[in-house]
């Protein structure tokens, strides 16, 4: 676990390289207290926008556990606790801007423009849960782990070699830096200086297995001079400290700066899945209630608004019922269409099917599988 003196305030940076010789970049304490020079680069609309979409997606992540524990949605990635890292990384980039989600970074997704219903569909098992509207450049959620950070890679050199201005941005997790596609994908990235940004959640464990376990690299950030690339640690509970270095990353990239490895260090709350008991590998009573009560991050940028005269009850009860009313009518949209038939599982995956899925499709078409 992040020692809280290991998260420094920083008086000012202008670049990434800057960036990756702090500790971790927080701007913002738990109390709500804030480095002013730096929470100057973001506006007050910017701050209660990133709040807004903060509770909106924990209500999100709350509504789909109690859907899928009345049986109405499959098995659910919640991601409670890991919103600001989410929702401020996602909020800076461009339409254009390809975005790799993993199967836990519906927030992020959600931010950008992926409706509600959509990310409802897909935890329910729909095809449709899989379209993304034709304006935006967001992937389906990666599932096998670490794999798509060579699709974003793919993408970023084909930018290159079309003369595109877009950024990949790939999320990942702590455990995907275990795995040989990370490395393929850093080195691909550094050595050919690409427009991409590597974005790690970082929440301390993959299933069971906690950090100290993964790595015995004490930070992620710190892998990145392996590449030739700049790794910049940021308090992933912090939103601003997030935005702001995103920001910087995804500014390098577009304009030739090439690759950058965000670690942003934060924690679920919950399980890993609804499939996962985390009792069974950590004291999650103890450690919810210290995260709660000193980590989370929709706590401390409501205290910061709260601060500066930018938000209040009044307005908060406001949104939790305007987003209460919007969580109600996307699920009421999404349970009234048609679901997928199970023979759709074949499609979109093999632009010529192999021989042996072809005579499975048929065996389940012709009741062979049932
Ligand atoms: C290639 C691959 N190996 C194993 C798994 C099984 N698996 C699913 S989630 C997970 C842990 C991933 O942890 P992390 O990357 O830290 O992401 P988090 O779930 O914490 O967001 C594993 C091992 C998988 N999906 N893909």
């Amino acid at each position: 676990m992040l020692a809280e003196n290991e998260l420094l305030q920083h008086p000012g940076f202008t670049s990434a390289a800057e960036l990756t010789a702090l500790p971790a970049l927080r701007v913002v304490q738990p109390d709500g207290q804030a480095n002013e020079e730096l929470l100057s680069r973001v506006s007050d609309e910017e701050l209660i926008a990133m709040y807004q979409q903060m509770l909106r997606v924990r209500l999100f992540d709350r509504k789909c556990i109690a859907l899928q524990r009345q049986g109405k949605m499959g098995t659910y990635a919640p991601f409670e606790g890991q919103e600001a890292a989410q929702v401020a990384s996602a909020v800076c980039l461009a339409n254009k801007d390809w975005m790799f989600p993993t199967y836990r970074d519906h927030a992020a997704a959600m931010t950008r423009g992926l409706p509600m219903q959509t990310v409802y569909r897909y935890w329910m098992g729909q095809m449709d849960g899989f379209s993304v509207p034709d304006e935006l450049n967001i992937l389906p959620p990666c599932v096998p782990i670490a794999t798509h950070l060579l699709h974003g890679v793919g993408a970023a050199w084909a930018a290159r070699l079309r003369d595109e201005d877009t950024v990949s941005f790939c999320y990942f997790g702590d455990g995907a830096t275990s795995e040989g596609d990370f490395h393929e994908a850093l080195n691909f990235a550094g050595v050919f200086h690409l427009p991409v940004v590597f974005f790690c959640q970082n929440n301390g464990f993959a299933i069971s297995v906690p950090f100290a376990r993964q790595s015995a690299s004490p930070t992620i950030a710190k892998r990145a001079s392996a590449y030739g690339m700049d790794g910049i640690r940021v308090d992933g509970n912090d939103a601003v400290a997030v935005y702001l270095a995103c920001q910087t990353a995804i500014h390098k990239a577009r304009n030739g700066g090439g690759p950058t490895l965000i670690e942003a260090v934060t924690q679920r709350f919950g399980a890993h899945t609804t499939a996962d008991d985390p009792t069974r590998y950590r004291d999650q009573a103890a450690m919810n209630e210290e995260w709660r009560r000193e980590r989370d991050a929709v706590q401390r940028l409501r205290l910061l608004l709260t601060s500066k005269g930018l938000w209040d009850d009044n307005r908060e009860e406001q949104w939790i019922a305007k987003v209460g009313n919007e969580l109600v009518n996307a699920w009421e949209e999404a349970v009234a269409k048609p679901f997928s038939e199970p023979i759709e599982m074949f499609d979109h995956v093999y632009s010529k099917m192999p021989a042996h899925l072809e005579e499975q499709k048929k065996l389940l078409a012709g009741g062979g599988l049932a």
